[in-house]
């Protein structure tokens, strides 16, 4: 009969040798399973004498424990070889460049967004958030809106009641436009301020041109010097680079806002065809955006002092950017989220708007 040495050797030269975690598995049921060589052993030592008996029942632990911490070992050696084939196996390069085939889109107005956001970034803005739910000092009343101001009529804005206050001056309301952020980083901030405020605005409005939900930007500046100057300079740079035109026409016809006085419209030149628009040519005008410096009360409002402060403001909707740059003729078919629509107007995940990688990345149209 195999001694006891022997056992041992032949059994840890199997564990040793086991290819996989079955093999090993077999190996360990062999020894130390219920009908195992060493358990049999085990039940073997009752039928000696007790001299005899105590002496193999001591080697015969040894020969256990040898065994258990041999297949330990070995478990721990497969398992760390299986783990890193697997990590060979499934690795992926992500330095790959992203097939023109991928499924998803990006939606043209975030598609805008991130064409603005690069343009202002470069410039030095910061970009502001706030929340979608306001109060009605965040959202008219600092904002020189006072209570009788026409465009808190119900019709317009959508009230939401304040469930601890009955009075309707306490209701919230979903932000009408993106000025209440330019608000809180007045009240946050000391200036110099340079933001801009993009984000989703809503207000009770719905034909080819307005939906209740609506995307704008909106931006400030506020320094001890800041000018109209300025105001012009900033917004020319910003739609030569956003319409990607050199010498592109801009001309400032005065307007009024209740937050900005003065106050004006901005257009740029352009030629109106029958079914075109083409920007950067031609003797006609299209207004593209809103601006003016920050009326006093507001600033005043926000807890800056107009003796020491002056500041300009502008607002532009995202949704007709991109109605305009990328020739969409119906807003309501922005949020049907027909996959159609998204297939055919949509661009490649992935292709990057930057000042220096190409802007709106025309070659990453998904037409
Ligand atoms: C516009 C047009 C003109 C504007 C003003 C402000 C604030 F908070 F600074 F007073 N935010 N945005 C502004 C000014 C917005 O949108 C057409």
């Amino acid at each position: 009969m195999e001694n006891i040495e022997d056992l041992q050797n032949r059994l840890l030269a199997e564990i040793a040798a086991a290819a996989d975690l079955k093999a090993l598995d077999e190996t360990r049921v062999a020894a130390l399973g219920k009908k195992g060589c060493i358990t049999e052993k085990m039940k073997g030592l009752g039928a000696l004498p007790v001299e005899e008996k105590i002496a193999a029942g001591k080697k015969l632990n040894l020969l256990k424990t040898a065994v258990e911490n041999a297949v330990e070992k070995r478990k721990n050696e497969l398992e760390t070889l299986e783990l890193n084939r697997r990590l060979a196996e499934e690795s992926i390069d992500v330095t790959l460049p992203v097939r023109p085939e991928t499924q998803g889109r990006i939606h043209p107005v975030s598609k805008i967004y991130e064409e603005v956001v690069a343009i202002f970034g470069e410039m030095g803005f910061e970009v502001a958030e706030g929340p979608d739910i306001e109060d009605q000092f965040h959202n008219f009343n600092a904002l020189n809106m006072p209570a009788d101001h026409p465009a808190r009529q119900m019709q317009d804005t959508f009230y939401i009641p304040n469930p601890d206050s009955a009075d309707f001056d306490d209701s919230y309301v979903v932000r009408t436009h993106t000025s209440p952020v330019q608000i809180r980083t007045m009240e946050n901030k000391k200036p110099p301020i340079r933001i801009i405020a993009p984000g989703r605005t809503y207000r009770s409005d719905y034909d080819a041109t307005h939906t209740p939900m609506f995307h704008q930007v909106e931006g400030l500046v506020i320094d001890k010097t800041t000018t109209m100057a300025h105001l012009k300079g900033c917004l020319y740079d910003f739609v030569r680079a956003f319409f990607e035109v050199d010498n592109i026409k801009v001309r400032y016809r005065p307007s009024y806002f209740p937050f900005t006085e003065p106050s004006a419209e901005m257009d740029i030149g352009c030629k109106k065809g029958k079914d075109e628009l083409k920007i950067g040519e031609g003797n006609d005008w299209l207004e593209i955006l809103g601006c003016g410096m920050v009326h006093p009360k507001v600033l005043a409002a926000g807890g800056i002092d107009p003796d020491e402060y002056q500041g300009f403001a502008f607002g532009v909707g995202l949704d007709r950017l991109a109605m305009l740059k990328y020739g969409i003729p119906d807003l309501r078919t922005f949020f049907e989220s027909d996959l159609r629509w998204l297939k055919h107007y949509g661009f490649v995940p992935l292709d990057e708007s930057s000042m220096t990688g190409g802007l709106s990345n025309n070659g990453g149209l998904a037409r």
